[in-house]
């Protein structure tokens, strides 16, 4: 299903794109399961947009409480699509971000790595991240900067809908690097024209960013799908947003646990 040119560029770019591998009924099992989702936000979902001004909702985990997101990941091809971008042996789940901006949402997401606020250590963590609808530069495109994951860098934190720093997380190397501000200063590479059945995937450290949706009717919902590879060990961190839970596990160990269930491994 995926090639090991793709897979390459996963490794050296960051991100690769992995065109109409979902099929639509899958497709039509995640826009059921967002409805459900943001009629019933769980613990850690989040609201970005000023009142009056559309909408960007966020919100994690929903397997646990909507059972489509629990289907998509059994019956659709997601787990094959992670383990062979990031050739790894077995594959820990551990969130589904879900991403809905409505028309009319001024904010982007702003420029940030996602490490930062995850309790994983290692390389093969990969996000894949799904439009639901057709996506364009209007509508909320996503953007990275090529190798930003290899400069070796762990950046601060922000809240990505309204671009504040976090402050509880000031171990990091410093806030990241200016990007909107000075953007011919960075390799950054746009995916402007997405549809559904599509797949992004990119790598925990790459700096990245999506655009506001300007338009006047196109919904931009997306999930990004996060699994964790080989390589990956359980490291606690002070901000961790999205993690409802701490989970029984030593620093610098495995991973396997409810929290993070194994999800997959090479037959
Ligand atoms: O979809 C977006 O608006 C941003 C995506 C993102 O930052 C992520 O999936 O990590």
């Amino acid at each position: 299903m995926i090639s090991e040119e793709l897979s390459q560029s996963w490794y050296d770019d960051g991100f690769a794109l992995v065109r109409n591998v979902i099929p639509e009924d899958m497709m039509d099992v995640l826009r059921a399961g967002t409805e459900s989702a943001m009629a019933n936000p769980g613990p850690t979902s989040k609201e970005y947009a000023e009142e009056g001004k559309g909408r960007f909702f966020t919100d994690h985990h929903m397997r646990r409480r909507v059972p489509e997101f629990q289907t998509f990941l059994d019956d659709s091809p997601i787990r094959e699509v992670g383990a062979q971008l990031m050739r790894t042996k077995k594959l820990n789940l551990f969130d589904e971000h879900l991403l809905v901006k409505e028309p009319g949402t001024d904010n982007p997401s702003h420029w940030h790595q996602d490490l930062p606020y995850y309790e994983l250590s290692g390389t093969q963590i990969i996000s894949l991240w799904l439009p639901m609808d057709p996506t364009s530069p209007e509508s909320g495109a996503v953007s990275f900067v090529r190798g930003s994951h290899r400069w070796g860098k762990l950046y601060q934190p922000i809240r990505i809908g309204d671009g504040d720093l976090v402050e509880e997380a000031d171990s990091f190397d410093g806030p990241a690097p200016d990007i909107a501000g000075d953007p011919d200063k960075f390799d950054i590479v746009t995916f402007d024209d997405l549809q559904p059945g599509d797949c992004l995937a990119f790598q925990a450290a790459v700096l990245h960013y999506a655009s506001p949706n300007t338009t006047k009717s196109t919904r931009r919902r997306a999930v990004s799908i996060r699994f964790a590879g080989d390589d990956v060990t359980w490291q606690p961190r002070p901000y961790i947003p999205s993690v409802p839970d701490t989970p029984d596990l030593v620093a610098g160990g495995p991973l396997d646990s409810d929290q993070y269930p194994v999800v997959w491994t090479a037959s």
